[in-house]
């Protein structure tokens, strides 16, 4: 039997950049024969998101691609826990709905999980030298939330708040989730970490969009990656 990756997206306000990156998903030909499981969460979204998206699945019936609807906008980190309960892969990753990272490292991260049976990979941005990075505010605050994590969980990371990040399915499904916006990243390496789990690092592609361009994570969720460390180092 083939394995299965499932492919979590959350999606708000993507019209934009949706098609295309769904473009680059189905694109993407896996390892091992691993099948592809599309799991899209429009997250209440008030431009076409759902619509185009709904059009998209119509015209490629041979994909295995779901389209879940939140009625209203919850947050990155409940639409994420929304695509992980409905996930049925072997495996799942994490894929915002722009086009800032590159699907073809699907590949280097599914390797880690499978060859090695690494329980959790992360594609680290830091580890490709030649990646440009958006604003300093951004790079800053990456590198500081990192060293938290170092500091607080006795890792080794050098991009904790990479969006790719790539579990063994069982694992990250057995791993009670509270988040509802961009904390979902401190939460799931600080739980993942309690577990005694060394996270892995992986090098990928980064191509960072403009706050111009849709990008919605703001300073203060940085702050608040720094809060949710210190929160769960010490609670559950
Ligand atoms: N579901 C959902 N997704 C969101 C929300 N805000 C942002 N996103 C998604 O989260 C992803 C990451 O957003 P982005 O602004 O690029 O932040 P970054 O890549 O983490 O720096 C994108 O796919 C967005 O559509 C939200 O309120 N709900
Ligand atoms: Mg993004």
């Amino acid at each position: 039997m083939p394995q299965k990756l499932s492919i979590i997206i959350p999606s708000y306000n993507e019209e934009k950049t949706i098609i295309a990156l769904l473009d680059k998903v189905i694109r993407v030909c896996l390892i091992n024969d691993t099948q592809k499981e599309l799991i899209i969460i429009d997250d209440g979204s008030k431009d076409a998101t759902s619509r185009i998206v709904t059009e998209y699945i119509q015209n490629h019936p041979h994909e295995t691609i779901k389209l879940i609807s939140h009625d209203i906008n919850q947050g990155k980190g409940m639409a994420t826990r929304t695509g992980i309960e409905n996930a049925t892969g072997d495996f799942i990753i994490i894929q915002d709905a722009d086009l800032e990272y590159e699907p073809e490292d699907y590949n280097s991260l599914l390797f880690a999980l499978i060859t090695r049976h690494d329980l959790v990979v992360y594609g680290s941005r830091f580890l490709m030298k030649e990646n440009k990075h958006s604003y300093i505010s951004f790079y800053l605050g990456g590198l500081i939330v990192t060293a938290v994590t170092n500091i607080l969980y006795g890792q080794c990371l050098t991009d904790e708040p990479t969006c790719y990040k790539a579990f063994d399915s069982k694992l990250l499904k057995s791993i009670p989730l509270k988040c509802t916006g961009f904390e979902f990243c401190p939460e799931v390496t600080a739980k993942v970490a309690k577990q005694g789990i060394i996270i892995k690092e992986i090098p990928i592609h980064y191509y960072p969009r403009s706050i111009c361009e849709g990008k919605k994570i703001r300073w203060i969720d940085g702050l608040f990656a720094i809060w949710t460390l210190l929160k769960y180092r010490f609670t559950n």
